[in-house]
């Protein structure tokens, strides 16, 4: 039996890769920090598992790293995922974030060549945010970023990234580690973070949907302009109900789903030699784009109703655009999305 450690299983991505590699007869050993509040919402129907285990542990501290490669008896794969992973609170915590997201990445690269690991195949969640404001432009005039395409990263969460990202080449260069590193475009679903703006925008969605069923409500009984801030009822505008706040709504993602996206994941370490891949859709649509696929699916109002731009989500420094090309993922892992954006937000509109 193959056995896995996976950090970051209490997050979106983290959860979705242990599902995957139990039913391909894995035992897999989960790191979880220590919380004062319970944090297995999206593991903890894996725990009666047989062969899923939860080990406590923390990437920035060395020692917890050296603990947590020495529980299982042997480790064949390793899926490095843990990560303060938001890039807006990355410029309000640079020093933390550089900690987590970077020297965490070292501490697990450094501990498996102290404890003679190197045979353990290393897989790292690396980000396209790392290409910040780069693209290249193919023939036909679209931009787009690969493998290739320079990296200029250009928030801190993305310097961290870029560090870890360049840390797993070194290691696979100096000491022939299989370390490959996933540059995976956002990815998305019902287990996004809630902090996340495709997230955000669906959990507003179906609390507005509960108020108005709760007070029998039709939108034409709403006023919408009465209020930046606040919806509020035509016959009575003492009662409303807050606006959504966003910041800025003209950047461009290149959005999948995460359960196509940990496959890929797998399927990096199952080859012979490590390398790195682009994992994304090919498509790009701006947040005002993904708010009007959400109004078509879910019979909302037209976003500009409801949505108020507040200056406080705004990032000092933004990446407009990404949309990847993942043709040495499809060429060489065979791997292609199985979601398009409009499934995406279907899902995440799902009750
Ligand atoms: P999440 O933010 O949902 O999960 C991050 C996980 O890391 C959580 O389980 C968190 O634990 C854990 N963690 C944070 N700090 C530590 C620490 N010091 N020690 C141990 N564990 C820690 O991220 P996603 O699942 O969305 O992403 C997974 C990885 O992929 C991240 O590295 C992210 O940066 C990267 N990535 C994500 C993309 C996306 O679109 N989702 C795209 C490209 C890369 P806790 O619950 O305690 O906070
Ligand atoms: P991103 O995702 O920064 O791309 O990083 P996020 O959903 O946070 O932002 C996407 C875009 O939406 C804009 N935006 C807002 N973002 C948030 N969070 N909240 C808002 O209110 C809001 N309003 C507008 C942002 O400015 C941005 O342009 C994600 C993370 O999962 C990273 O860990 C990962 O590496 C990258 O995707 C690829």
């Amino acid at each position: 039996m193959k056995t896995a450690i996976v950090t970051g299983i209490s997050g979106q991505d983290g959860s979705h890769l242990s599902e995957l590699l139990l039913d391909k007869g894995y035992e897999v050993w989960g790191v979880v920090r220590r919380s004062s509040t319970d944090t297995s919402e999206r593991y903890k129907h894996l725990m009666s598992h047989r062969d899923f285990h939860v080990i406590e542990g923390d990437i920035t501290d060395y020692s917890s790293v050296i603990n947590i490669l020495r529980t299982p008896e042997h480790v064949d794969e390793f899926y490095s995922l843990a990560a303060q992973s938001h890039v807006g609170t990355s410029f309000k915590q640079p020093a933390l974030t550089w900690d987590i997201t970077g020297n965490g990445v070292l501490n697990i690269l450094q501990a498996l060549l102290d404890l003679n690991m190197m045979t353990t195949r290393f897989y790292q969640a690396s980000s396209s945010e790392m290409f910040g404001s780069e693209f290249d432009i193919a023939s036909d005039g679209t931009k787009y970023q690969n493998e290739d395409t320079k990296l200029m990263p250009n928030s801190p969460y993305a310097i961290a990234k870029t560090a870890a990202h360049h840390a797993v080449r070194i290691f696979r260069d100096a000491y022939d580690l299989h370390g490959s590193c996933g540059i995976l475009f956002n990815h998305e679903g019902p287990r996004r973070g809630d902090n996340f703006v495709t997230k955000k925008i669906t959990n507003w969605i179906w609390k507005y949907q509960d108020w108005m069923k709760k007070l029998e409500l039709k939108e034409s009984d709403l006023d919408f302009s009465y209020d930046d801030e606040i919806i509020v009822l035509k016959d009575n505008k003492a009662i409303g109900f807050d606006k959504l706040r966003l910041g800025n709504l003209e950047a461009c993602r290149d959005w999948g789903y995460a359960g196509d996206y940990v496959e890929a994941m797998w399927m990096m370490l199952q080859q012979d030699y490590a390398d790195d891949y682009v994992i994304c859709t090919g498509k790009t649509a701006s947040i005002k784009e993904f708010l009007e696929l959400c109004s078509e699916e879910s019979g909302v109002c037209e976003y500009s109703n409801w949505v108020y731009i507040d200056p406080e989500f705004y990032r000092p420094s933004e990446v407009e655009y990404l949309r990847g090309d993942c043709t040495k993922a499809r060429e060489k892992l065979g791997w292609t999305p199985k979601h398009d954006l409009r499934s995406l937000v279907r899902l995440m509109l799902e009750r």
